[in-house]
């Protein structure tokens, strides 16, 4: 089953890219659809995990090219200038050729060329591609050997940093590959939240429930992006819970400590609000989720998310605010907005049924796996549970334009 949705999922890219193309998201698009090539699930083999036998800079291991395929987000590699341009090359193993890398950037870089062996020495260009993903896939279109560096040739010899990388061979990628969506022009609900990890603690099943068993188009909106390796964290817990749709990572500072006030003044009201508005503006979800006005365990952050997340629905509907983000995408009226643990309008979900879509397992248990992949948030004392102080399945229904829900554990409820 996920496989085949994964596969809708690739064939429906092209599409999705060519809605609003570029030069460049042209070459990105035409290359995912060599990549599926309208074969078929069954015609398709599997594709084969071969990261740690293809070549690193013609290197099988040593010169530090091993850090690129350790699996660790805090090990990184920086390339080093060879021949005027700094690089990576990927050698396929002899009898194998290059389906596709998936590289987890240090700094996502401006437009990156991929290049291929001219067979007189020289590079011939496969392409130009703008990564806008922290984890961005290319598809190395069967060749045995591809070279990436800066596609602008003023900086070509600027450094390439890079966290950790994965290839495989032509064919259906493994479930955990990740191959991003950009998002759609309407999402139907957005997650606003503060740090990595908060996505599975305080919302438990929210995400595996509606993203990976209803299919549901999720945005998550994460404010504060922390150290780099935590964003690679964040992505790998978001995929699990079966959310393809690339997150909105916004570049608000983490704030230690329980005061509001303090967070505000180092963010700037006006700006997280504007910020707020226009993710509204722009995705127009029909369900927002944030957290609990009590910032949970009060949690300075939290508390500024879930007061610029509900001061914001009325914004996103009035041209007098933040004209710039109206102008762009006009206006939006949100029709339920839930906050975390808020006890009027509350309603408890169940995330402890069964799930097709993830084997039968439920959204609390790979709720609970999702937070393992935040590796550097363990052994800290938090877990995933939904009962108790800080119960991930109680959310109150701040604001509605569709009526109060009736019977509950539903938050389409009145929508569909
Ligand atoms: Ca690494």
């Amino acid at each position: 089953m996920k496989r085949l949705l994964l596969l809708l999922c690739l064939c429906l890219l092209p599409v999705l890219a060519l809605a609003d193309a570029t030069p460049s998201d042209l070459a990105t698009a035409t290359d995912v659809a060599t990549a599926t090539d309208a074969a078929s699930p069954t015609d398709l083999p599997m594709a084969e995990d071969i990261t740690q036998q293809v070549l690193l800079n013609g290197s099988a291991s040593g010169d530090h090219v091993d850090i690129l395929r350790d699996g660790k987000y805090k090990t990184i590699w920086e390339s080093k200038v060879k021949g005027g341009v700094s690089s990576l090359t990927i050698t396929a193993p002899e009898g194998k050729t290059l389906g596709g890398v998936l590289i987890n950037w240090r700094n996502a870089p401006e437009a990156i060329e991929l290049e291929k062996p001219d067979g007189k020495g020289g590079w011939i260009s496969m392409g130009v591609h703008d990564p806008r993903h922290f984890a961005q896939y290319y598809d190395l279109q069967g060749e045995t050997e591809v070279r990436i560096s800066h596609a602008n040739p003023r900086t070509k010899h600027h450094s390439l940093l890079i966290n950790d990388l994965r290839v495989i061979t032509p064919g259906t990628p493994p479930d955990d590959f990740q191959i991003w969506q950009d998002p759609p022009e309407k999402v139907d609900m957005m997650l606003i939240h503060g740090h990595p990890d908060d996505e599975v603690l305080w919302f438990g099943g929210l995400l595996p429930y509606y993203a990976g068993e209803l299919h549901k188009d999720v945005l998550v909106v994460c404010t504060t992006p922390h150290m780099n390796y935590r964003r690679h964290e964040l992505l790998n817990s978001l995929w699990m819970c079966g959310v393809r749709i690339y997150p909105e990572i916004g570049t608000f500072p983490d704030v230690i400590g329980l005061r509001m006030n303090v967070v505000m003044e180092k963010w700037g009201k006006e700006k997280i609000l504007a910020y707020i508005t226009e993710q509204y503006r722009k995705y127009k979800p029909d369900v927002v989720v944030t957290h609990d006005f009590n910032g949970e365990y009060g949690h300075g952050v939290h508390k500024t998310v879930a007061w610029a997340a509900t001061k914001s629905i009325p914004y996103a509907n009035d041209p007098s605010k933040y004209s710039s983000s109206y102008k762009e995408y006009g206006l939006w009226e949100i029709p339920k907005v839930y906050v975390h643990l808020y006890e009027e309008n509350m309603i408890e979900m169940d995330w402890t049924s069964p799930l097709d879509f993830f084997d039968g397992r439920t959204a609390l248990e790979i709720a609970a796996d999702a937070f393992q992949c935040h590796a550097s948030q363990q052994n800290r004392g938090w877990f995933v549970r939904d009962h108790g102080e800080y119960d991930n399945a109680l959310f109150g229904l701040y604001h509605t334009l569709v009526g109060p829900d009736v019977k509950g554990g539903d938050m389409f409820e009145n929508l569909e």
